[in-house]
């Protein structure tokens, strides 16, 4: 059936849209199946996503298409297709009217994803007025609390040396205590995993206390504040709220040096959000492991890494997981800059839509996956700072010197980059970061060329 005479109007204007502030406008690129027609296709998908269904209802009256999602732009030839969602459409919280997540995924990105007239659809970019940005929570914390711990300008900080303590799963309390040591003695920040939790043979009750231990025997032992992420997610709100807060308790008077990790793709926007909430004085650490699934460029369906970091932002995440832009291991090119740009930025361009963010906090790129210090400088000059963490689980663990040898290459090689020097030039004078060439050769190889006979010391 189609549908566009109700869910279509091609004259609105995006611009007069944007102006007037009562629309999210979300973009996608939808290829309908074979057959069916492009705007047919494409106003069933704004009415699966709003009002309608596959036919007309008897129960609909004129307010009710006063809230339909309307197609505004649709192109078939470049799959571009564009709805405006009334504001009115999302559910809000009845403790405090404020907007919340899962509805903007339940009617942009929920039944449309399945739809049998439809190909594959995947959003790539939206847009909220500054009455939605004023509807979320924003991020309470981000990277300037943790520069402020660190003992760091609050601006322009500067890169945070981390770690994910390595194995991924498998050390028992006391090997986790002293792998965290170890890196602390020459880096800044740890997190959990993104499995790590409260496994059998690492009991949470055991393994907290005893990383807080090392932390305070770091911290005594360098004279420098350390930062610790703590995995709390769980299916059940109680739990993660058991695990948080035998975590503040134990680390006492250094909670403000604890950090709440979430792995918010798997555990949901629900999880985000409580952790957000509970806890507005932790830094709130969005670990997206499983957003591969539909963000991957081979995934034609779901919404993007850049999506997922909007949304994150929008519901308070401190920082999220951005992607190495093609310097590490996982999946990602350069010109996913625009990611951290979007979230650490008050106002940015996406692929579609030009987003101001009402001067909300900004949320910290974390960099991860496969980083090591010999990667590091190509990340920074591709993105242009350093102000973000990494965390580098091989890149630390897997120097031949120790996790702390592993850190303090990290930081060296920011600080060489910082300086404009040559990364190989700034080795012949800094150990750590010479003996990272001679630990990761294949990397070494690849980026420094010629790199052996300049470090004969690595
Ligand atoms: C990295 C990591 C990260 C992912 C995250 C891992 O370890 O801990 O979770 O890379 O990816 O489990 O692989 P390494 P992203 O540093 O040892 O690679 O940041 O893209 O979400
Ligand atoms: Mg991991």
């Amino acid at each position: 059936m189609d549908q566009s005479h109700r869910y279509a109007d091609l004259s609105l204007s995006e611009a007069e849209l944007i102006a007037g502030g009562k629309h999210i406008l979300c973009a996608y690129r939808m290829k309908p199946k074979a057959g069916v027609a492009y705007l047919e296709a494409a106003a069933h998908f704004a009415a699966e996503s709003s009002t309608g269904t596959n036919v007309e209802v008897s129960t609909t009256d004129d307010f009710t298409k006063g809230v339909d999602a309307l197609v505004y732009h649709a192109d078939e030839a470049t799959e571009d297709l564009r709805i405006a969602y009334p504001l009115d459409l999302f559910d809000r919280n009845v403790t405090d009217g404020r907007m919340m997540m899962v509805s903007f995924l339940t009617l942009t990105i929920g039944n449309n994803q399945g739809m049998g007239d439809i190909a594959h659809a995947k959003m790539i970019d939206f847009w909220v007025p500054p009455e939605v940005v004023r509807q979320f929570d924003g991020p309470s914390m981000n990277i300037q609390d943790l520069w402020r711990i660190l003992g760091r300008p609050v601006t322009d900080g500067g890169f945070i040396a981390g770690t994910i303590i390595k194995p991924k799963l498998g050390l028992r309390p006391e090997p986790f205590a002293e792998a965290a040591y170890r890196f602390w003695l020459g880096g800044d920040f740890i997190k959990n995993d993104e499995p790590q939790g409260n496994q059998v043979f690492s009991p949470i009750k055991k393994t907290i206390p005893l990383v807080y231990d090392a932390m305070k025997r770091a911290m005594d032992e360098t004279g420098e504040a350390k930062l610790f992420s703590m995995n709390i997610t769980a299916d059940d709100h109680h739990e993660m709220l058991a695990r948080a807060d035998f975590a503040l308790e134990t680390f006492g008077p250094d909670a403000n040096k604890l950090a709440f990790l979430v792995d918010g793709y798997v555990g949901g926007p629900g999880m985000v959000t409580t952790a957000r909430r509970q806890y507005p004085n932790q830094f709130l650490h969005y670990h997206r492991a499983g957003h591969g699934a539909i963000t991957s460029p081979s995934s034609k369906r779901g919404y993007t890494a850049f999506v997922l970091a909007k949304m994150a932002r929008l519901q308070g995440a401190s920082a999220i997981h951005v992607g190495t832009m093609g310097y590490g291991k996982m999946e990602g090119g350069s010109d996913d800059r625009a990611i951290a740009y979007m979230i650490e930025r008050d106002e940015a361009q996406g692929p579609v839509y030009l987003q101001r963010w009402d001067g909300i906090k900004a949320t910290t790129p974390i960099i991860s996956g496969g980083m090591n210090a010999l990667r590091l400088p190509g990340f920074f000059a591709n993105l242009g700072h350093g102000n973000l963490i990494s965390t580098a689980g091989g890149g630390a663990y897997g120097h031949l010197d120790g996790p702390a040898a592993g850190a303090l290459s990290l930081r060296q090689a920011y600080d060489g980059w910082k300086a404009g020097a040559d990364t190989v030039e700034w080795a012949r004078t800094h150990h750590e970061l010479a003996r990272a060439f001679a630990s990761f050769p294949g990397d070494a190889d690849a980026i420094f060329p010629g790199w052996r006979e300049r470090l004969p010391q690595a």
